[in-house]
C-alpha cells in the first residue's frame, strides 16, 4: 500500500480496494458508511456544549453505566448508517444488551460482514469537554450467508478481524483504521466534510517514555503492575517517564502511537477482569497496535488470541510500544 499524502479517504479506499484479500467492494462500502456516521456524530459532539444534548439520557446500559444522550445518538447513527447501506448482517454495540441481526430487504442477502462498536468511548468526558472516540471492529461471519446471524458470529478471536479502527473527536477529528495492511490516519476538514490522509503508515515507536494508567487504583493492582509503575517512576536511564492519562482510551492510544508509550487497564481486587471490553475495545485496538508494530497483551497472552465467551466480557489490557510492553511482561512474570 503506497499512501499518498493529502489523498482523500475516498480515493484511498478505491486505490487500495484490490490489495484487500476479500476485495468485493463490500468492505469499502463498510468503511464509507463508518466515514459518514463519523461525520454525523462529529457534528453533534462538537456542539454538545451548546444544546441540551449532553447530560444523562436517564437510561443505563448493560454495563450499569449512565447513558449520556450522545452515547444514544452515536449508537443510533452508526447502526442506522450500517443498516441502510445493506452491507452488514449483524451489529453488536456497547449500548445494546444483545447483538442486532440485520435482515436485508433482499431476502437472500449475501452480506457477509459483522461489526462490533463502542459508539462513544469515554463519554463521561463529554460534559467536561475532553475528547472522546468511536471504536469499531469488523469480521466475516462464520455462519451460512443468507441466514440470520448468531452469537457465534460475534464471539470470534481478535486475530480473525478483517478491519478495525477508531474515530477520535479531539482538537481535530480523525479516522484511523487498518484492513491488515498497516495503519493510516485521516483528518477531517470540517469546512469540506472530507477526510484527508494526514498520517500515512502510523507506527508505534519501539520505545517510549509515556505511561498511561489510572494510578488512583494503584493499591488494588497486581504486584507485577505495581513494580512496573515504580520502575517507570525511578530516576534511572531515561526515566522517570511521563504520566499521561486522559480517561479516554482512544485519545491515550492515539497519543501513545504517535509519541511512544504504554496504556494499561489492569484487573484489580475491585475489577476482577479489568474494565475494558474485549470485543469492541481491546480487540480492535490490539489489531491496530500490532499493525503499527506495537504489542497488546492481557497479561501472559496476546489479546488477539483470547477466545471470547461473552459479548460484553472484560479483560485486562496493556498496549503500546513493543519494548515497554515487553518490560511490563518481565515484571508480571516474576509473580507467575
Ligand atoms: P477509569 C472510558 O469509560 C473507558 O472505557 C476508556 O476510554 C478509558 O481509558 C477508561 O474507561 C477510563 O476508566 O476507571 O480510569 O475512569
Amino acid at each position: 500500500m503506497v499512501p499518498k499524502r493529502n489523498q482523500t479517504l475516498g480515493e484511498f479506499i478505491i486505490e487500495n480496494q484490490n490489495s484487500f484479500q476479500y476485495s468485493s467492494g463490500e468492505l469499502s462500502k463498510l468503511i464509507n458508511a463508518i466515514r459518514l456516521a463519523a461525520k454525523v456524530v462529529n457534528h453533534e459532539v462538537n456542539k454538545a456544549g451548546l444544546v441540551d444534548i449532553i447530560g444523562l439520557a436517564g437510561d443505563t446500559n448493560i454495563q450499569g453505566e449512565n447513558q449520556q444522550k450522545l452515547d444514544v445518538f452515536a449508537n443510533e447513527k452508526f447502526i442506522q448508517t450500517l443498516t441502510n447501506r445493506e452491507i452488514v448482517c449483524g451489529i453488536a454495540s456497547e449500548e445494546e444488551d444483545s447483538f442486532v441481526s440485520i435482515n436485508s430487504h433482499d431476502e437472500n442477502h449475501q452480506n457477509k460482514y459483522i461489526v462490533l462498536i463502542d459508539p462513544l468511548d469515554g463519554s463521561s468526558n463529554i460534559d467536561v469537554n475532553v475528547s472522546v472516540g468511536t471504536i469499531f471492529s469488523v469480521y466475516r461471519r462464520v455462519t451460512p450467508v443468507g441466514t440470520p446471524v448468531t452469537l457465534e458470529d460475534f464471539l470470534q478471536p481478535g486475530h480473525k478481524q478483517v478491519a478495525a479502527g477508531y474515530v477520535v473527536y479531539g482538537t481535530s477529528t480523525m479516522l484511523v483504521y487498518t484492513t491488515g495492511d498497516g495503519v493510516n490516519g485521516f483528518t477531517l476538514n470540517p469546512a469540506l466534510g472530507t477526510f484527508y490522509l494526514s498520517h500515512p503508515n502510523m507506527q508505534f515507536p519501539e520505545e517510549g517514555t509515556i505511561y498511561s494508567v489510572n494510578e488512583g487504583n494503584y493499591v488494588h493492582f497486581h504486584p507485577g503492575v505495581k513494580d512496573y509503575i515504580k520502575y517507570c517512576q525511578m530516576e534511572e536511564e531515561n526515566r522517570p517517564y511521563t504520566s499521561r492519562y486522559i480517561g479516554s482510551l482512544v485519545s491515550d492510544f492515539h497519543r501513545n502511537m504517535i509519541k511512544g508509550g504504554i496504556y494499561m487497564y489492569p484487573k484489580s481486587s475491585v475489577t476482577q477482569s479489568g474494565k475494558l471490553r474485549l470485543l469492541y475495545e481491546c480487540n480492535p485496538m490490539a489489531f491496530l497496535a500490532e499493525q503499527a508494530n506495537g504489542l497488546a497483551i492481557g497479561g501472559k497472552n496476546r489479546i488477539l488470541d483470547i477466545e471470547p465467551t461473552e459479548l460484553h466480557q472484560r479483560v485486562p489490557f496493556f498496549c503500546g510500544s513493543r519494548k515497554m510492553v515487553e518490560k511490563l511482561q518481565e515484571f508480571l512474570a516474576k509473580y507467575q
